[in-house]
């Protein structure tokens, strides 16, 4: 039995409800590194909030013994950075899809990065809709052939790195479900991390997707080089590019970089709004009544 005093282990951030996923499923390799993660940073189950969206991988916080919001389809992203912006004493870990992250809910993306909201965000990407049974998904490759393309995927797909990159994530690393370690000490670095981190972890659907298969990534995945400079935006950018031109899977930290957090800006905002440390609400308020 656990007593206060012990630290927590892997197994106390489960929850009672067993994964649901098919046999074989690459988010049991994600779940697994994650809880450790939490394990490793010994996170309060009471201060931390994982928030999803729709799909296999947004079932995520049923899993896990901490809270959990299971959202609307492609809005993980809005709910966590609200969340964190009501409680910024909360640890907030939003889990998502690449359908739920970068289609529908892919105009999200950019606003939660540049404002550099300190949440981290996890992306288990199959390069299928696996929940839906196996239609095309924004990074599915080109010519790929599902159920909505018989004829072959027409275009060009999306690069969630890059995309991240882009848009000023002040942490950007890539994992790949088999390998644990490195998805354990991953997701620990970008809760750590003070902003918008960002982790995409390819993780194989083998009921649906028949193509990027834990086989297929054994020759594509690689470390990126240790003498990778990560304050190099540059560098992490041609990284992200070389993989994608490549097939590639560069893994590890792409970027990171520190810059004031939207916690930070809207306390600063708060106390040159207010004139002082203490935010008023009711003065705003009042100031509004005619
Ligand atoms: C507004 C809305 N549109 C569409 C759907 C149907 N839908 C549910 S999950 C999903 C895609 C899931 O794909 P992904 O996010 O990649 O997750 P995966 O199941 O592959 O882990 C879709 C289209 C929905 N639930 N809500
Ligand atoms: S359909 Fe694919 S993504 Fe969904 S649980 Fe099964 S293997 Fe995993
Ligand atoms: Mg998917």
């Amino acid at each position: 039995m656990t007593t206060a005093t012990e630290p927590l282990k892997a197994k106390d951030y489960k929850s009672e409800i067993p994964p649901t996923w098919c046999p074989g499923c690459g988010d049991y390799g994600v779940l697994n590194a994650v809880l450790k993660a939490f394990a490793d940073l010994q996170l309060d189950i009471n201060k931390t909030a994982l928030v999803s969206g729709i799909g296999c991988s947004s079932r995520f916080p049923y899993f896990v013994k901490t809270y959990g919001m299971h959202t609307a389809h492609g809005r993980s992203l809005p709910v966590g950075a609200g969340l964190k912006m009501a409680r910024p004493d909360l640890e907030v870990v939003v889990f998502s899809g690449d359908g739920d992250g970068f289609s529908i809910g892919g105009g999200h993306v950019p606003h939660v990065a540049r404002k550099n909201t300190d949440i981290t965000y996890v992306v288990m990407d199959n390069s299928i809709y696996g929940l839906t049974k196996g239609q095309v998904s924004p990074t599915s490759k080109q010519g790929m052939v599902t159920v909505t393309t018989p004829y072959g995927a027409p275009d060009n797909p999306v690069n969630p790195v890059a995309f991240c990159l882009t848009y000023g994530a002040t942490f950007v690393a890539q994992s790949y479900s088999s390998k644990s370690k490195l998805t354990q000490e991953l997701v620990t670095k970008a809760i750590q991390h003070k902003g918008f981190a960002f982790v995409n972890i390819i993780s194989p659907c083998p009921t649906f997707n028949k193509v990027d298969t834990f086989d297929s990534y054994k020759e594509l995945v690689y470390d990126i080089p240790a003498d990778h400079d990560t304050s190099d935006l540059n560098a992490a950018l041609q990284l992200a590019f070389e993989g994608k031109n490549s097939g590639r899977v560069p893994t590890g930290v792409l970027y990171q970089t520190q810059k004031p957090t939207l916690v930070d800006k809207l306390n600063e905002i708060r106390k040159k709004a207010n004139g002082s440390d203490n935010f008023d609400m009711n003065k705003i308020i009042e100031a509004y009544k005619p």
